[in-house]
């Protein structure tokens, strides 16, 4: 017998559902092409299709979008007026690359920043997977925020100057969220060289900042009013006083936790923060996985490398964090880093968990199954069916999955 309250729960799911699919209809897909683009077209087709074709420039992707719509940009070095100072004045989309950053660059020639955010911006206006770099401006040379939220995630933020504060990005009355991105090479002539908080609270979780530079104070971050760190890596800027503690983070109150701070004292307090070398792959050609015996993402060669030494920043982030996306053997713990906790995680030497449960659920089953069946002969990178990690998922991957069947957590 159906009672009232049922009904109504049934009601509400039913209205649930319904929203989410007309949600799901309505959010637009726009298309950026650099290359073989036109922004004559609408933007409705990653190819001109002979009505539909993709945008020539990042801006016209953005002045097309409305709320909720995501703004795909695909491969290629975007320059020009209409792909720099991007403003989504105020639109809630996402602007994402096709396939991440290391293929998708805003380069701003020293002529303007990367994106500009004025018009009050919320966390559901994003920029996901860009790199941003040699932008140039007095305040925030990679990106700007006044008054605006925005979040900012899988970014590489790199080889921006400023000629006051905020090099890399510049926050005022901004509370952003900054996700799994590199703040590399950046500059500014006085305060903050990677990043500048002021006047409002500003997070960031698991990114590295490194090799940034300020005149004066902060060459990593300066923060003025309240800026939160959570699994951070923090290494290798310089200030004016060289490159101590306060080089790397400095200003009114930070709050840190999970995070690596070269030459940390711990006066600056929190909780599992640490000072030792994180063990960069190799910083001189930007390229910050953390070192692993047990195996670490090498990009240029999309293979898993083994080093000599283990990162102490392997799985020293914070044990509340989603750790789920990396792949065995993840320790069952987010890494610190732009990586942590993401697929490219350098691996843990420890061996909990299985490398058959995909959905790391405790146990190798039926749904770990159907999952390996998705991706069936799948030749993407990073997958965590292909438990042999030669980008490849087939026969030998099954075989070890069989291996494992009915495996439970001890
Ligand atoms: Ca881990
Ligand atoms: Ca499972
Ligand atoms: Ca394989």
């Amino acid at each position: 017998m159906i009672n009232k309250s049922s009904w109504q729960a049934a009601t509400v799911i039913a209205v649930l559902v319904i929203l989410s699919l007309s949600c799901e209809v309505t959010a637009a897909q726009l298309n950026v092409n650099g290359d073989a683009g036109n922004d004559s077209w609408d933007g409705l087709a990653p190819e001109w299709d002979g009505t539909h074709g993709p945008k020539k420039t990042i801006q016209a992707g953005i002045d097309a979008a409305v709320d909720s719509d995501t703004v795909n940009v695909a491969d290629g070095i975007y320059t020009g007026t209409q792909n720099e100072n991007l403003d989504f004045a105020g639109r809630a989309i996402t602007v994402r690359s096709e396939n991440g950053p290391t293929d998708c660059i805003i380069d701003c020639q020293n002529a303007g920043r990367g994106f500009y955010f004025n018009s009050g911006e919320l966390p559901n206006s994003i920029v996901e997977g860009l790199t941003i770099r040699n932008g140039h401006a007095a305040y925030g040379g990679g990106i700007y925020c006044y008054g605006s939220s925005p979040t900012i995630r899988d970014c590489v933020i790199t080889s921006n100057r400023a000629t006051y504060h905020g090099g890399g990005i510049y926050c005022y009355d901004s509370s952003i969220i900054v996700q799994n991105s590199i703040f590399c090479g950046n500059r500014a002539l006085v305060d903050g060289g990677g990043i500048y908080a002021s006047g409002w609270y500003v997070q960031i979780e698991n990114c590295t900042v490194v090799s940034n530079e300020a005149g004066s104070t902060g060459g990593g971050i300066f923060d003025d009013y309240e800026i939160y760190l959570i699994n951070c890596v923090v290494w290798g800027n310089e200030d004016g006083g060289g490159s101590v503690e306060s080089a790397q983070i400095s200003g009114n109150a930070p709050l840190i936790n999970y995070s690596c701070i070269q030459s940390w004292t711990g006066g600056l307090g929190g909780t599992g923060n640490i000072g030792s070398d994180p063990f960069f792959a190799d910083p001189a050609n930007d390229d910050f996985h953390l070192k692993s015996q047990e195996g670490r993402w090498k990009t240029s060669d999309l293979q898993w490398v083994a080093d000599t030494v283990t990162s102490p920043c392997i799985d020293a982030g914070d044990a509340d964090s989603d750790w789920t996306a990396e792949l065995w053997p993840h320790g069952k713990r987010i890494n610190m880093g732009a990586y942590g906790g993401t697929a490219e995680a350098s691996m843990s030497l420890d061996t909990s968990g299985n490398p058959a449960d995909f959905d790391e659920d405790d146990d190798v089953d039926f749904t770990d199954f159907l999952s390996l069946v998705d991706n069936w002969l799948s030749n993407e990178s990073l997958l965590a069916q292909d438990i042999s990690r030669d980008n490849f998922v087939n026969l030998s991957d099954f075989a070890m999955f069989a291996g494992q069947w009915l495996w439970q957590e001890p």
